[in-house]
């Protein structure tokens, strides 16, 4: 060691540079990076446009969860099934558009996971009440499963399950917490996945929703 700097060359990445965390098989996790506040006023502005709504499973049951979109396209229940509309079905209009600051944590995203950006044409927004979850699924309503996905978490904290191509493959649980991306790209983009009955925090128990926002090419 004979100056300040030598701890901290070229071989190693500062720890000022935030980094995506690689979990293997095209999953990469970064850490609260999303701003809650500004991303919350996003939401507020979107779902003033396009109300939170419980889409009907094709079973004819209600999803726990509350979703709207914004982008291009919006992921929608119909008779047959799911699929991607230009339209809210509800409120018969385009959805909005997607916030700059969206994209643009989407585009950071990627560049933290080295993965090649693309430009997303979906915005899938799930709100979560507490005891709220999802099951087990896998994304396959897009034109191309190839695009990753990037989710950003916010609020309340999720237990997001991880399993493999086929349901009954072992999962594993990861954490997500407010701030939170997690990007679904390679082999992951095809897994099964869900979401735990989000908890409340009992140290913030101002704290009512967990919201998630996930990025998509969807044609
Ligand atoms: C893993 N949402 O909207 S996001 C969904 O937290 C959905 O609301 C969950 O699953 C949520 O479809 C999980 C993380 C996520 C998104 C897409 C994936 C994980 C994925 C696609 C393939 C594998
Ligand atoms: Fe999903």
């Amino acid at each position: 060691m004979t100056d300040l700097f030598s701890q901290n060359t070229t071989h190693q990445a500062s720890n000022l540079t935030p980094k995506a965390q690689d979990l293997g098989q095209g999953l990469y996790l970064i850490k609260g990076i999303a701003p809650f506040e500004l991303c919350l006023h996003h939401i507020n502005q979107i779902t003033q446009y396009s109300p939170f709504r419980k889409m009907m499973t094709p079973m004819g049951h209600p999803m726990q969860v509350s979703t709207s979109n914004c982008g291009d396209f919006g992921w929608v229940a119909d008779e047959t099934g799911y699929t991607y509309s230009p339209i809210d079905p509800i409120t018969g209009k385009p959805w909005h558009q997607i916030p700059a600051e969206f994209l643009q944590l989407h585009k950071y995203a990627c560049l933290l996971a080295g993965i090649p950006h693309f430009i997303p044409d979906a915005c899938l927004i799930n709100r979560y009440d507490i005891g709220q979850s999802m099951g087990l699924h896998k994304d396959k309503d897009e034109a191309n499963l190839n695009w990753p996905i990037i989710s950003i978490s916010l609020g309340l904290s999720g237990v997001f399950q991880v399993g493999g191509l086929t349901r009954s493959q072992p999962k594993k649980d990861i954490l997500l917490e407010d701030g939170d991306i997690i990007i679904l790209s390679g082999q992951a983009r095809g897994f099964y996945h869900g979401v735990k009955p989000i908890k409340a925090n009992p140290l913030d128990p101002s704290l009512l929703h967990r919201y998630n926002l996930t990025m998509r090419k969807s044609q």
